[in-house]
């Protein structure tokens, strides 16, 4: 019997977004994308005189959360977000193209295409030569360490891996000691994950179809070493998916979407909280709008200014635009590097040290394994995974592994892994007046932490099985790959940089409501904390801070 992947149940003091609501958003969307509109809105835009009573920066996790919650509380607001919207098929008929054949859709202004697995078989037969555009994808090098990142209204969401996962309490009480984990867990994490529209897969259909032969495989391996695995939460639909190995939908995470956008199953932001927030008439967004500066006015308002570019990169012109509140949702990277930059400039010349501070990868480390012969993955892998090798609670040695596809259509005899780790490394910004921007400044001695705990899981796993290491994947003969990382967090910790709710000190009406916040490390996945933090942010600062009109 197959039965229907199950979503998240709602629980009372819960509420995902009104069918109406989000509805009204994306029939904005989808006429903004067809008419090629820089502008989405479903009423007139809310800021004619260059003026708007908050502003959100970035339209991730924690940007689409705050302007869901502002609009809904009827304060009119703009998000600005320097990517493009990925709503309108090309001429190919797909919006997002595949990670067998990426074209200039695939990466924010690169010339050539810079997939994580950089090699196989030591030849690099991923990447491709494509033209510099406003791609969905950027990899920002900052030396030893580059941070992949999402570009494009939904940050993130549109990239990653969809694996919404919630963090074991006693390491979020950990990580953020400060915040009350009672509320977080009886009420953020459940609306977040609703909200999200988080499911889970169905295990008869897990056990059976194609698409996990991978993950099977892995498991057994992992098993076989005294390892438990765990199943995944994911904003992929499981039953599209399920529909997709049955031919009846168009593929997509079963055609090696992930990395590069997903053009069916994903619910990614704008198809949740973004169109939500559309939805209440009181959000606008502005695309192809990066940021580049902010100041105080003298009555406390915060200018923006804000530049403006075509697809192709060209300027168009820089606008200025205030606001009363101000919120950051630019990513760990965005927002860290905009108080950083006006602080030493002297814009915002109170923000303090601790801008900045504090930054890490969630212990990211990714590992491959060379299976026996007759332990076949099989062809067809889904892009996104549904199962982790889950020893977190193990008090030597904590690590988390993403059993990761390699979707190459072709039997690789390769099991591949994205652990997470408990490395206690951070790294810190400063501000670069020459280039005119943050610089991270990360040691790749100082991603040794995480190899050294994956390797202590691997190397039993690999003893007891029998197998060992692919040292061809990574672009050289490492078998441990520990310079990117999908997961940046920190620069602006809460209770550091900000206060308990993510105020920035020495400022009114300015925040910071996305990954930054969060001091390094998760311990699991993070938009899900991120959302959630986000939620319990905002409705602490629309209570204290902001005049509503609902
Ligand atoms: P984020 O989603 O990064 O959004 C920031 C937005 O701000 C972006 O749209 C930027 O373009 C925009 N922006 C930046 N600077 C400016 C500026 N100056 N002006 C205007 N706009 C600006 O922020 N996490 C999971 O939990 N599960 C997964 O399976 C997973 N897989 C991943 C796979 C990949 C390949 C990647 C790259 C990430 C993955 N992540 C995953 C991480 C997750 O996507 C990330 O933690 C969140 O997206 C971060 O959310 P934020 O709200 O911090």
């Amino acid at each position: 019997m197959r039965c229907k992947a199950s979503s998240t149940t709602e629980r009372p003091g819960v509420r995902a977004p009104t069918s109406r609501r989000r509805f009204m958003g994306m029939a904005a969307l989808g006429s903004a994308a067809a008419l090629g509109l820089t502008t989405i809105s479903t009423r007139k835009p809310a800021h004619a005189a260059g003026h708007s009573p908050a502003v959100v920066i970035g339209t991730g996790y924690g940007a689409a959360v705050t302007a869901l919650r502002l609009g809904a509380a009827g304060v009119p607001t703009v998000m600005l977000e320097m990517g493009r919207l990925w709503d309108t098929p090309a001429e190919d008929g797909t919006i997002f193209s595949s990670m067998l054949t990426p074209d200039r859709r695939a990466m924010w202004f690169k010339e050539r295409t810079e997939a994580p697995l950089a090699s196989f078989l030591w030849m690099d037969l991923a990447n491709r030569d494509i033209e510099p555009y406003a791609g969905v994808l950027d990899r920002v090098d900052h030396g030893d360490m580059s941070v992949y990142v999402g570009r494009g209204v939904g940050g993130g969401s549109l990239v990653n891996g969809a694996m919404a996962v919630t963090p074991k309490r006693w390491y979020f009480e950990e990580v953020l000691p400060q915040v009350d984990a009672d509320e977080m867990y009886r009420t953020y994490f459940p609306l977040a994950n609703a909200m999200l529209g988080t499911n889970h897969v169905d295990r008869d259909w897990f056990e059976t179809c194609d698409s996990y032969q991978f993950a099977r495989v892995s498991r057994a391996a992992a098993e076989k070493a005294g390892y438990e695995t765990a199943f995944v939460p994911s904003v992929y639909d499981f039953d599209y998916m399920r529909r997709e190995e049955e031919g009846l939908v168009p593929r997509s995470a079963l055609a090696s979407e992930v990395i590069y956008g997903n053009n069916h199953g994903k619910r990614s932001l704008d198809k949740s909280y973004l169109a939500a927030a559309l939805g209440t008439g009181n959000v606008t967004i502005e695309t192809l709008s990066e940021v580049r500066g902010i100041s105080q006015q003298q009555d406390g308002s915060y200018a923006l200014s804000v530049r403006r570019i075509d697809e192709s990169g060209n300027v168009l012109g820089i606008h200025q635009l205030t606001a009363d509140h101000l919120f950051l949702g630019a990513g760990s990277l965005g927002s860290t590097e905009l108080l950083l930059r006006a602080r030493d400039t002297g814009t915002l010349p109170n923000l303090g040290e601790e801008i900045g501070q504090g930054w890490g990868t969630n212990g990211n480390v990714m590992l491959g394994r060379a299976n026996h012969g007759q332990d076949l993955v099989g062809s067809l892998e889904s892009g996104m995974p549904a199962l982790g090798i889950d020893a977190w609670d193990d008090p030597v040695n904590p690590v988390f592994a993403e059993i990761a596809p390699v979707p190459a259509g072709l039997e690789t005899w390769a099991s591949l892994y994205l652990a997470i780790t408990r490395n206690p490394e951070r790294g810190t910004f400063h501000y670069d007046p020459g280039a005119d921007r943050a610089v991270l400044d990360w040691r790749e001695e100082q991603g040794q932490p995480s190899i050294d705990a994956a390797k202590q899981m691997f190397d039993r796993i690999n003893e007891v099985n029998g197998t060992s290491y692919r040292y061809d994947l990574f672009g050289d003969t490492r078998a441990f790959e520990n310079r990117f990382t999908y997961h940046p967090l920190g620069g602006l910790v809460l209770g550091e940089a900000t206060d308990l709710h993510g105020r920035v000190k020495g400022y009114r009406n300015l925040y910071v409501t996305d990954g930054s916040l969060i001091p390094g490390s998760t311990g699991v996945n993070p938009f899900v904390t991120i959302t959630a933090l986000a939620e319990r942010n905002i409705a602490r600062i629309l209570a204290e801070d902001v005049r509503t009109r609902a």
